[in-house]
């Protein structure tokens, strides 16, 4: 085995965006283009000589590909260790836990998250720093930095390595352990959560549904759902992850979770329904003839925190992204906790997490976590909420009933315009954002503008400052309007409209999201000028 070190050139629009570099994956899988953006990553962090690292993926098409590249790259850039998943499968947040776990100095995720998968679809590539996280816009601007005077890479030339059983091997002197994905992650869960009470409630007759949607959750929900928890043999479906999702999109929301919403919405449906996405990061909870919002559920799941055994002693502080609705800080009112408002982008919670500021954090996209690991945690959330379930032996929808009798109802939603052409997007941003000074005082179809402005975030443990994260307009009655580009896509642009509208009267708890948000909705399409801008007047998803 010798050390290659193999001469490249730049490569244009290896950016990363919120969540590590996304594109598809036959961009990926062009020449250089991995070898580039891996060098890279090593080079902005100090090379990966002596360290250890954490690799694995979300089983996605070129999976098992890239993961052979990066191990033969690791190798002949002298790391010492690679801890890798079987198969070269780690849900991100278990690969979170092993970085944890084993004190490594970072790893690499492979995954594209909710972005379908396939040799037409998406893959992507994150690093992860020590404290287990996705890099800070530091780290993540050094690598695209570096891949812009990138000028060679090394990568040992071998044969792959067999990845197919746990087992230490040897790479160029480089140790290469495989572990198995499930066990030390279902062992966290088991730490953190009631299993006893759970298995009771399961026991009981509890009825559940999870969806793991091909993708990576499938045989951790299995372990742990049916094997540790008792569910009944079949609860988890979708439960075999597939390189293209079975050619769904695995990406837990109504819309394409809709099998799992039709069967919770009809007869007979199950006391509890879940989703989980690409890599295992998202969820969506649902209750019979009942969905929860996922601003609605991290609401929840603060306000009752303390039944899970691994968080009896109370929360730190909660913290929501900015386009994440209020309703969790009303719940840390109450509770005299800190809460804090943060840019789109899981990464953005970690120096909160490190410092002890916070126990618990989510966001609008289907994700909810807290201080076990430092991503987004799918089954964390599933298994918080059947905790809760088996605790207070309430439905889902007495639940949320009692939530918004004690602290009102923020009516919230979601509208993706997708596949935009790129120009117009960003001439509408440009365009609303010149408009913002004008804004204040101007009534707007019975809605009066109280404040507009582009949302900066000064992150209270560093100091660093992230601008331009997202237009904010708020209206005299509490009302909100967000816009702001995706940062995950892979084609064109897609323009992402959050609506939200606080509700304190009870007697208007029960109406349609998209009706109470009616006039938002259509103050938003004049505020912004969409239709104008983008030819789109109606969004392509709504959640
Ligand atoms: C990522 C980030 C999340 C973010 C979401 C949507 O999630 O980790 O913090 O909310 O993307 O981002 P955007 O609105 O820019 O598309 P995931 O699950 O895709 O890794």
């Amino acid at each position: 085995m010798t050390v290659e070190t193999v001469a490249t050139a730049p490569i244009a629009g290896q950016k990363p965006g919120t969540s590590g570099l996304r594109k598809k994956t036959h961009v990926f899988m062009g020449p250089h283009y991995l070898e580039n953006f891996v060098q890279a990553t090593f080079d902005a962090i100090g090379g990966v000589a002596g360290k250890t690292l954490v690799l694995g993926g979300d089983g996605r098409y070129f999976n098992d590909r890239a993961a052979q590249v990066i191990l033969r790259m690791a190798a002949a850039n002298g790391a010492v260790r690679v801890i890798v998943g079987t198969g070269a499968i780690l849900s991100t947040p278990a690969a979170s836990h092993l970085i944890r776990l084993h004190g490594t100095d970072g790893g690499i995720i492979l995954s594209a998250s909710h972005n379908p998968g396939g040799p037409d679809e998406d893959f992507g590539i994150k690093f992860n720093t020590p404290n287990g996280g996705p890099a800070p816009e530091s780290v993540t601007e050094a690598i695209f930095a570096r891949t812009q005077s990138i000028a060679e890479y090394r990568i040992l030339s071998a044969q792959d390595l067999d990845l197919s059983a746990p087992g230490r091997r040897d790479l160029g002197g480089m140790a290469v352990d495989v572990v198995d994905p499930v066990a030390d992650y279902a062992a966290l869960m088991e730490g953190l959560f009631d299993f006893a009470a759970i298995r009771a409630l399961f026991a009981g007759g509890f009825r559940m549904r999870m969806d793991s949607m091909c993708a990576v959750t499938g045989p951790y929900a299995r372990e742990i759902l049916e094997r540790r928890l008792g569910a009944a043999p079949g609860t988890v479906v979708n439960a075999t992850p597939l390189p293209d999702f079975g050619g769904l999109h695995p990406d837990p929301n109504p819309v394409w979770a809709k099998a799992l919403m039709d069967e919770m919405m009809g007869p007979d449906a199950p006391d509890f329904g879940a989703a989980s996405d690409g890599d295992g990061d998202r969820n969506m909870v649902v209750g019979r003839g009942i969905y929860v919002s996922p601003s609605d559920s991290l609401a929840v799941l603060a306000a009752n925190a303390h039944l899970a055994p691994g968080y009896a002693g109370g929360l730190k502080g909660v913290a929501r992204s900015m386009p994440t609705s209020a309703a969790v800080d009303r719940v840390a009112r109450a509770l005299g906790l800190p809460a804090y408002e943060t840019p789109t982008g899981w990464k953005f919670f970690g120096n909160l997490l490190d410092a002890g500021r916070a126990t618990l954090c989510g966001e609008e996209s289907f994700g909810t976590g807290s201080d076990h690991v430092r991503e987004k945690d799918g089954l964390w959330a599933i298994l918080m909420w059947l905790n809760i379930l088996a605790v207070r032996r309430q439905s889902v929808a007495d639940i949320l009933a009692d939530h918004w009798a004690r602290y009102g109802r923020t009516y919230y939603s979601r509208h993706d315009f997708e596949a935009i052409e790129s120009a117009r997007a960003e001439a509408m941003m440009t365009a609303l954002r010149d408009s913002l000074a004008d804004l204040p005082g101007q009534a707007i179809g019975g809605l009066t503008v109280q404040a507009a402005d582009d949302f900066a975030y000064a992150d209270p443990v560093d100091g660093s400052v992230s601008r331009h994260q997202g237009v904010r307009v708020l209206f005299a009655d509490g009302s909100r309007i967000v816009l702001r580009l995706s940062g995950t896509g892979t084609e064109g642009a897609t323009l992402r409209l959050y609506l939200e509208r606080f509700e304190p009267d009870p007697a208007r708890f029960g109406l349609d999201p998209q009706d109470a948000l009616a006039p938002v909705i259509a103050a938003a399409h004049r505020i912004a000028r969409i239709a104008e801008f983008t030819g789109r007047s109606q969004p392509d998803v709504i959640t």
